[in-house]
């Protein structure tokens, strides 16, 4: 057993990464987000990724959504655009979607794919495809995470280094181990993980990890056990996207998302753990940048 290097993640290393708000700036510059996501009965997912990337400061979200759910979306969301994507069954995307989901891509700075999506036989592969074709950074969560199960080689042919979000239960699957055994060693997991699928690794749960393909840890040092509560990941997966399109390097974003996700949970905590719901988080996030800026 070799000892790993690990750092702690801080308001001062975050502080440097954040770009200040230019007094020319427009929401064409402060990034274009494209989220790919929500499902029958998971599009709350879908809302709060793309609602949490708006509030961490992205100019301008737009949500890909299965047509059948789209009205009930432009219901859900103000600020977020929303897109009607072809659907296989009602609420499940498949592989036609795929030419609309390339060319909203391209339109975009970032883009992120998972939150809610479901696991429909035919979402799976499109999901694999997107993941290896789309030409902008891309941040894989929840159940884009699953369609990686058996397929993790395919990480190493994405057109950038893949930001991956999972928690224990969706790295254990990824990894073919129980949840438990990825939370004994959750460093090493990580890091072997990033190093193997050339991707940039975050292991959820109280002490996320983040780990590099390069091998360097970080543990993050925000956060409590009030963000135990359903929807708070999808909330990461938006600020991350938020940050990369306001111009944070994969690595910067990675690391700072996790960091401000943690901090505005812990400005939420300031009134009580229990209770916090996910959107508490979001809309804590404008107080949890302004006081690291
Ligand atoms: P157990 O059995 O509960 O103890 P899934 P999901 C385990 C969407 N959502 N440490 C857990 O363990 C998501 O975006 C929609 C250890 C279980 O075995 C996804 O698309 C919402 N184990 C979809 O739902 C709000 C841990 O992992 C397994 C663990 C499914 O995502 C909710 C569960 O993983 C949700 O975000 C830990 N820290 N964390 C909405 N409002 O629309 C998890 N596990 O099967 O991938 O289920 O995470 O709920
Ligand atoms: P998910 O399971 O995908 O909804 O993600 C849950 C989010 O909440 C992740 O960002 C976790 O790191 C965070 N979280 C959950 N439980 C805790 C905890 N006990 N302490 C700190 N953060 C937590
Ligand atoms: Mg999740």
């Amino acid at each position: 057993n070799i000892a790993i290097q690990q750092n702690l993640i801080t308001s001062g290393d975050v502080t440097n990464m954040l770009c200040k708000r230019q007094p020319d700036a427009h929401k064409g510059s402060c990034g274009k987000v494209f989220v790919v996501a929500g499902s029958r009965g998971l599009t709350g997912a879908a809302a709060l990724a793309a609602s949490a990337a708006m509030r961490s400061g992205a100019g301008t979200v737009t949500l890909g959504i299965a047509e059948s759910l789209h009205d009930i979306m432009e219901m859900k969301v103000t600020e977020v655009m929303t897109s009607p994507l072809a659907e296989v069954s009602p609420g499940a995307l498949g592989e036609e979607a795929f030419s609309e989901i390339q060319r909203l891509s391209l339109q975009s700075d970032v883009m992120v794919i998972g939150p809610g999506l479901g696991r429909h036989e035919e979402t799976l592969p499109l999901v694999r495809r997107v993941i290896m074709t789309v030409e902008r950074p891309l941040v894989i969560d929840a159940d884009a995470l699953y369609a990686l199960i058996g397929h993790t080689s395919l990480l190493t042919e994405a057109k950038s280094v893949p930001i991956l979000t999972p928690h224990p239960g969706e790295m254990a699957r990824l990894v073919s181990l129980t949840a438990e055994e990825v939370n004994q060693d959750r460093i090493y997991i990580a890091r072997q993980a990033a190093i193997e699928w050339g991707s940039i690794i975050i292991l959820k749960g109280a002490r996320t990890v983040v780990a590099f393909p390069d091998g360097e840890v970080y543990i993050n040092s925000s956060g409590n056990a009030g963000m135990a509560t359903g929807g708070a990941g999808d909330v990461l997966t938006g600020i991350i996207a938020g940050l990369v399109g306001q111009g944070l390097s994969s690595h910067e974003a990675a690391l700072a998302g996790v960091y401000i996700h943690g901090l505005a949970g812990d400005i939420v905590a300031k009134n009580g753990m229990i209770g916090m719901i996910a959107s508490d988080i979001i809309k804590a996030l404008p107080a949890a940048i302004f006081g690291i800026q």
